[in-house]
C-alpha cells in the first residue's frame, strides 16, 4: 500500500491527473485495430450523470437488483465484515450502495470513494460527510486501474474492506480482471475482504434490452464518450455520424457497446486524423458476464477466498464476499 494525500487542496490536480490518464488511453486506442475507447471515457460530470440515470431505467435491472440484494444482506455483511474496518470503495460514484453500509458499519475508521469523475467524487464526498458527520470521509479522485495512493492519514495496520459493486468487474476481459483483483488483495491487505457485485449470465433479449433502453439514455451515454474527446481534445467528431449498438457476444460471455460509423469519414483530433470506415464499430465497453462458479474460478485465480454469495431469487446478480489469506 502507497501513501499519499487527498487534501483538499489536491483535490484538483487529482482529477485532472485522472482525466489526463483517460484521454491519452483513449488516443493510444484510437490507434488500435479494432479501435476501442477505455471506458472511464464515459465519466466526465455530464457521463457521470447520464449513468445515474441508466439505472433507473426499467430494463437496466442491475442496479434496482443488486440495491435489493444488499439491503436484505447488509446486516448480515457488516457482521462478516468487523468492527472499525476502513470501506475502500472503487468506482464509488454517487454513493448510493455505500449507505446501505454506512448505516450499519460497527464504528467504521473510514471511508475511502475512488472514482475517476473528480464532479461525481466530490461532490458525494460532501453529501456522504453531510450525513455522516461522525464518518472520515476521504476521496481519491484516481483511476482504480492504476495503482493509487491511499490517504496517508491511513495506517498500514487498518482493517480493509474494498466495496467493488456495479458489477463494473465486467468492464474487464478475464485476465486483466484477475490482475485486477490481484491489485485489490494489495489493497486490502492480508486479511483484508472484497464485497463484489456481479451481473450474472440470462437470457439474450433481457441482456441486450438492458444496454439498448427504449429511452436511448445508454445511447447517450455511449455518445457522450465522443462528445467529451471534442471538447476535452479538440476532436471534431460527428455524434450525427455515429450510431449506438450493444449486442451479446455469447463466446466471450459479454455486452460489448459500440459505436458504428454510419458512413465512410474522418476524425480529426489532437492534430491526427483517423479514419473511419462506413460500418467501421468504435468498441467503447465490454460488459462481462458471469455465472457464480465462472466468477469464484476468476476470484480464485486471483488470490481470493471466496467465502459467501447472494443472489436475488431469479438469480440475476450476485453479490460475492471474499477474503484474502491472512498469511
Ligand atoms: C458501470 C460497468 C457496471 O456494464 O452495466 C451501463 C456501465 N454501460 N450501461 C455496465 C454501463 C452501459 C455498467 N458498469
Amino acid at each position: 500500500m502507497t501513501t499519499g494525500t487527498s487534501a483538499r487542496g489536491r483535490e484538483l490536480p487529482q482529477s485532472a491527473r485522472a482525466g489526463q490518464a483517460t484521454l491519452a488511453a483513449a488516443l493510444r486506442g484510437l490507434g488500435a485495430r479494432p479501435k476501442r475507447l477505455p471506458p472511464s471515457c464515459f465519466y466526465d460530470a455530464r457521463g457521470s450523470a447520464l449513468f445515474e440515470r441508466i439505472c433507473e431505467q426499467p430494463e437496466y435491472y442491475l442496479t434496482r437488483t443488486e440495491t435489493a440484494i444488499l439491503r436484505g444482506t447488509a446486516a448480515e455483511l457488516v457482521r462478516l465484515m468487523g468492527a472499525h474496518v476502513l470501506l475502500v470503495e472503487l468506482g464509488s460514484g454517487a454513493s448510493t450502495k455505500t449507505r446501505l453500509l454506512l448505516d450499519r458499519l460497527d464504528e467504521p475508521s473510514g471511508y475511502v470513494p475512488v472514482d475517476i469523475s473528480g464532479t461525481a467524487l466530490f461532490e458525494a464526498a460532501r453529501d456522504v460527510r453531510r450525513c455522516y458527520p461522525w464518518l472520515d470521509v476521504m476521496p481519491v479522485c484516481a483511476d482504480f486501474t492504476s495503482a493509487f495512493a491511499l490517504p496517508s492519514s491511513v495506517h498500514s495496520t487498518q482493517r480493509v474492506a474494498v466495496f467493488f459493486p456495479g458489477s463494473t468487474i465486467g468492464n474487464f476481459d478475464v485476465l486483466e480482471g484477475v490482475r485486477l483483483m490481484r491489485a485489490m488483495r494489495g489493497v486490502a491487505g492480508h486479511g483484508g475482504v472484497l464485497v463484489i457485485g456481479v451481473d450474472l449470465v440470462k437470457d439474450v433479449s433481457r441482456l441486450e434490452a438492458a444496454y439498448n433502453d427504449a429511452a436511448g439514455v445508454t445511447a447517450q451515454f455511449n455518445l457522450n464518450a465522443l462528445r467529451r474527446l471534442n471538447r476535452e481534445l479538440r476532436a471534431d467528431f460527428d455524434l450525427e455520424g455515429f450510431e449506438h449498438e450493444a449486442v451479446w457476444v455469447p463466446a466471450l460471455s459479454r455486452i460489448e457497446m459500440r459505436l458504428v460509423s454510419k458512413c465512410r469519414q474522418q476524425v480529426a483530433i489532437s492534430g491526427r486524423t483517423i479514419e473511419f470506415a462506413a460500418g467501421e464499430r468504435l468498441i467503447t465497453e465490454h460488459c462481462h458476464k458471469y455465472t457464480v462458479d465462472s466468477f469464484r474460478t476468476l476470484a480464485r485465480a486471483a488470490g481470493w477466498s471466496p467465502r459467501q454469495v447472494w443472489t436475488d431469487d431469479a438469480g440475476d446478480f450476485s453479490v460475492h464476499f471474499l477474503v484474502s489469506p491472512a498469511h
